[in-house]
């Protein structure tokens, strides 16, 4: 989108854009050019500020807006700074936030109808999810607005996301990181003994039992090769050897649009919301979405995915439940062929991995979707529910044996303690984790860092 490459290019200078942003607009309606010592706002100024209006002498509206890019000026050319001062003293959503906000796009240099654009299709998102406050929303508000800016992977927000991912974990932190520390206190070298109840820690945080004793092989040589028994080396030790296990890279393939995805895994695991999730990004990226229902065991399923879908503004697909799920990824294809979707999601009812008929069921949706498209479905997606412990093993070991599982979707691993599975999924199959759903919100679905994983489970 023009409009969001103009603001990337803006937040290298933001103060000058800023300031250029109000000087065009004081010449476009005619005003005297900035005078020195502008009033920051009040909250009371800003919240009864009036639409923009033409007239020579200062009004309200002038003021809140020079005030405004005073504020933004002096912040730190940081997202979550600059939606601070936007919000300051708003608590509901409301024209005063719409104003601010347009005004925000326009000190950032962005066309005006692209971020009417985008305020709009906020509007529509927060009547819909029934949002009022401005702390209900304002996270979401950030997400947004860095998928939209293509800002996800600056420091802001990996730090925010950091954040998330360390509190999401903080169970699994707890029941590992307390037991290593004590572990580590009671024990002067990296014996015999340590390794033994270091072995007993793991297998309680749900490693198990084989990724265990491959994780301590790998710490063991590791510490050799470092020269070290020293249980004050032991941590960045381990940091380093989680971080070259979730070394895996995602696979890459030339991806003939559309890109088609089919989400597998057992029942309740998140499936559905995932591709809920997925869609809001990827729509947020600006890539034109086509969701398909391919659980056609429950209506009730069905309407679930078009609620979510007619929410995000993607397209959707649909059969009469009790449909051939094949069917439906094979009539969805076509749709996203002829009316050039980017991307296809093709969601699938939950099964149980040990019934094979129903994992015959996968295969075939698998051969007729890459019938119509070749090298489709690209991306074979295996959501597990971190919740499960050791069962994520099997099952990801029977998926992967029926339909080639490219990478995994692992949700709630906010408030588990059990996340220690991580690990012994990631060994078992060598499959990239590509994404951790911390929530249940739309901005809950996350990109999964190997690294600040390791760093968030030992901090
Ligand atoms: N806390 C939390 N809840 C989640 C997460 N992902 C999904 N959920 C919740 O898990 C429940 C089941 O999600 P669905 O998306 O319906 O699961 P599914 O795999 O499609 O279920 P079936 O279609 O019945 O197999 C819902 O209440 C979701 O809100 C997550 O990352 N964290
Ligand atoms: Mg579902």
């Amino acid at each position: 989108m023009g409009f969001f490459s103009k603001l990337k290019k803006a937040w290298a200078s933001p103060e000058d854009a800023a300031q250029q942003a109000l000087e065009e607009y004081r010449k476009e309606q005619g005003l005297e050019a900035e005078k020195p010592n502008i009033p920051k706002p009040t909250p009371a100024a800003q919240t009864v500020a009036p639409p923009l209006v033409n007239e020579a002498a200062p009004t309200p509206t002038e003021e809140w807006q020079a005030g405004l890019t005073l504020s933004l000026r002096q912040a730190e050319p940081k997202l979550s700074h600059w939606l601070n001062i936007i919000v300051e003293g708003l608590d509901e959503k409301g024209p005063a936030l719409w104003d601010r906000l347009a005004f925000l796009f326009k000190a950032l240099g962005a066309p005006e109808d692209e971020a009417q654009d985008f305020i709009r299709k906020f509007k529509a998102w927060l009547d819909d999810m029934g949002y009022v406050a401005v702390a209900e929303f304002k996270s979401e508000l950030q997400y947004r607005l860095a998928l939209a800016l293509e800002l996800e992977d600056e420091e802001d927000e990996r730090d925010r996301l950091f954040l998330k991912l360390s509190e999401g974990i903080s169970k699994t932190r707890e029941q590992i990181t307390k037991r290593i520390d004590s572990l580590l206190s009671s024990h002067s070298s990296l014996n015999d003994d340590f390794w033994d109840e270091f072995e007993e820690i793991l297998i309680m945080a749900d490693v198990g039992m084989e990724a265990a004793g491959q994780l301590m092989d790998n710490l063991k040589a590791r510490a050799r090769k470092a020269g070290t028994d020293n249980p004050d080396d032991f941590k960045d030790i381990l940091r380093e050897e989680l971080e070259e296990i979730f070394k895996v890279p995602p696979r890459i393939e030339a991806v003939n649009p559309p890109e088609v995805l089919m989400m597998v895994g057992v029942n309740g695991v998140g499936k559905t919301t995932t591709i809920a999730k997925l869609a809001y990004r990827a729509q947020l990226q600006g890539r034109k979405v086509l969701i398909a229902a391919g659980d056609t065991f429950r209506a009730a399923a069905i309407e679930q995915l078009e609620v979510w879908a007619n929410r995000i503004g993607a397209g959707f697909f649909a059969k009469a439940e009790g449909s051939d799920p094949a069917a439906v990824a094979y009539e969805a294809m076509d749709k996203a062929i002829s009316e050039g979707y980017d991307l296809l999601l093709l969601d699938t009812a939950g099964r149980l991995h040990t019934k094979t008929n129903l994992m015959d069921e996968l295969t075939k949706i698998q051969r007729v979707v890459g019938k119509k498209h070749a090298g489709a479905p690209h991306r074979n997606v295996l959501v597990i529910d971190a919740t499960t412990g050791q069962n994520a093993l099997s099952q990801t070991k029977l998926f992967h044996q029926a339909v080639g599982v490219d990478e995994i979707i692992l949700t709630k691993l906010d408030g588990t303690a059990k996340g220690g599975v991580v690990v012994a999924v990631t060994l078992q199959n060598k499959l990239p984790i590509t994404f951790v759903g911390l929530g249940e919100k739309m901005e809950d679905l996350r990109p999964f860092d190997g690294k600040d994983f390791a760093k968030a489970l030992l901090t």
